[in-house]
């Protein structure tokens, strides 16, 4: 496996077309200089893989798995059977059942096997993201002053854009411009 020897945090999916989901949680690592690694690791369809990743990783280095998955979303809870470290399960919303199957396959682990359960889709994967600098905060005080900016520069959006109907929240570039009024028809 070619894989980044300094990362810190495995960020691993059950397929490609996981990625569009799993990006967040990437931008959200490289946002706060999480160093990381990602890649495709399928839990039906590389099963020899999944186990070799899961149990090598604590030995190179990695002290956060971030594991997205959808449908039958067996990687989280495969991988957390495999290593003792942290697992954050994203559900990645399927098409048949809007993701409500991926978050029930990852949340309902055995007592014994945890598997820390977020939120289907794009939150959850920032947000797991979010949870492996909270977690590595506690042994890396730079982690953690990284994770106090990014909640003080979020804070500090929201206060500044009081108005709701000038833009949803959270939006990095500031208000809306104003819509142009339609001629009616
Ligand atoms: C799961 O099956 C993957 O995590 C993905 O969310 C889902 C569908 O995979 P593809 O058929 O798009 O490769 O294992």
């Amino acid at each position: 496996m070619s894989l980044d020897a300094r990362a810190l945090v495995g960020i691993i999916m059950g397929s490609s077309s996981d990625w569009e989901t799993m990006e967040h949680a990437v931008k959200t690592c490289e946002e706060l200089g999480l160093p990381y690694e990602k890649r495709v690791v399928s839990a039906h369809r590389t099963p020899d893989l999944l186990f070799e990743y899961a149990a090598s990783a604590e030995k190179r280095g990695i002290e956060v798995i971030i594991a997205g998955a959808g449908g039958a979303a067996h990687l989280p809870g495969m991988a957390a059977s495999k290593t003792v470290l942290p697992v954050l399960g994203v559900p990645v919303e399927s098409k048949a059942l809007k993701g409500l199957d991926s978050l029930l396959s990852i949340a309902q682990m055995p007592g014994g096997i945890p598997v820390g359960t977020l939120a289907i889709g794009k939150s959850g994967a920032i947000n797991a993201a979010l949870l492996a600098a909270a977690i590595l905060g506690g042994k890396y005080p730079h982690i953690r002053e990284a994770l106090r900016k990014f909640r003080a520069a979020q804070t500090g959006r929201v206060l500044a854009n009081p108005d709701p109907s000038a833009g949803t929240f959270p939006r990095k570039n500031g208000p809306r411009k104003p819509q142009k009024k339609r001629k009616p028809a």
